[in-house]
């Protein structure tokens, strides 16, 4: 047996974390053969909550889970923690703008952040989920000293996820033979969902999905549907996407450890580094390739149209205005 990761998760009592902890204990994320143990934190009116959780979790005697702690002392739930799954934020409600969110959501990851560079183990790896994820990521990744900058992502796994499913609905393909599709940018409205390289029916054999399903699909509704998606989940169910930014997080996680399968690449949100004229200072969905496990690269070289830059010079320009408002707090 392998010797258990510690996964520690934010928010655990909130509706993303209860879709979350369950596949990862039951082995959907870190593999078949890979103990966890989970280290839980909560704000302290949610430790009721969370206790409950906990219990379901114990009801449910995974093989692979080999321990829960659960706390609403991040010192104490990021202590060696390996992975950290950065959920525990509100979530935007119907009608509040993207700038009450910031202001509302920056401040819990100043604290993160020092709790993570203080006790998680040393090449911990951690993914924001909280919204405005990629300002959020860059705010704890502010405090990293210890921790290498690089393993600070924030989640966009859901963006391209909405694109595969759009696509394969429109082609009437199933999402497994939609591959490559990826975005740039912020988890925003300015997000640029990228098929340029994208195939329906496996990577190499397949067809192009601009041949398949049209430009001004692609263009028009395509396009507004997968950046406007979340808003219209809002819209639909009264809340935030749950279930589906979960499997999402354990996606983005998955694949960081255990590769993308026939995927070339997939998209994360990262520091950049100034790959395709990016300023750096800011944490930008790339296309990133998976070279070993928890490891990862930007794909270098890729064609971009003009019009596609752009928008990605747009996306960037939001983040800047956004790490912008955070200031005080970086
Ligand atoms: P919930 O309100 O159901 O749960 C959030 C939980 O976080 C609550 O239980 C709360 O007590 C806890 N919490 C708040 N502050 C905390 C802190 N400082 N430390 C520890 N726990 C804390 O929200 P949920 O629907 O689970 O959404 C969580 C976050 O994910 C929101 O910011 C939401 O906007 C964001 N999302 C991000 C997505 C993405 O693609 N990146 C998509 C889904 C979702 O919108």
């Amino acid at each position: 047996m392998n010797k258990p990761i510690r996964v520690a998760v934010t928010g655990a009592a909130g509706q993303i974390g209860y879709s979350l902890l369950f596949p990862i204990a039951a082995g959907e994320m870190l593999g078949p053969d890979q103990p966890v143990i989970l280290q839980l934190l909560e704000l302290p009116a949610a430790m009721d909550a969370l206790a409950g959780v906990a219990m379901e979790l114990e009801d449910c005697a995974f093989p692979l889970l080999h321990g829960i702690e659960v706390s609403d002392d991040p010192m104490v739930a990021f202590k060696g923690a390996d992975v950290l799954m950065l959920v525990g934020a509100r979530p935007r409600t119907a009608g509040q703008d993207r700038a009450d969110l910031i202001k509302a959501n920056g401040p819990i990851f100043t604290g993160t952040g020092e709790a993570i560079d203080a006790v998680a183990a040393d090449n911990a790896k951690i993914v924001v989920v909280g919204n405005p994820c990629n300002t959020n990521a860059l705010i704890a990744s502010s405090r990293a000293k210890r921790i290498p900058l690089a393993n600070y992502t924030a989640m966009t796994r859901l963006d391209q996820s909405r694109a595969a499913g759009q696509i394969a609905n429109k082609a009437g393909a199933t999402p497994g033979d939609v591959k490559n599709v990826f975005v740039w940018g912020n988890h925003s409205d300015s997000m640029v969902p990228d098929v340029s390289l994208a195939t329906i029916g496996g990577v190499g054999k397949g067809r192009a999905v601009t041949d398949v399903v049209g430009a001004d699909w692609l263009a028009g509704d395509f396009d507004k549907t997968v950046r406007t998606r979340g808003k219209a989940i809002i819209t639909a169910r009264g809340k935030s996407s749950a279930a589906s930014a979960a499997h999402a997080a354990i996606s983005h996680i998955h694949d960081w450890f255990l590769g993308t399968g026939d995927n070339d690449f997939v998209s994360m949100a990262v520091p950049s580094d100034g790959s395709y004229g990016i300023p750096k200072g800011i944490i930008y969905s790339f296309p990133v390739r998976i070279t070993a496990p928890w490891k990862y690269e930007i794909v270098q070289g890729l064609k971009v149209s003009d019009a596609t830059k752009a928008r990605m010079m747009a996306s960037a320009e939001e983040l800047l205005s956004e790490r912008e408002a955070v200031q005080d707090l970086l």
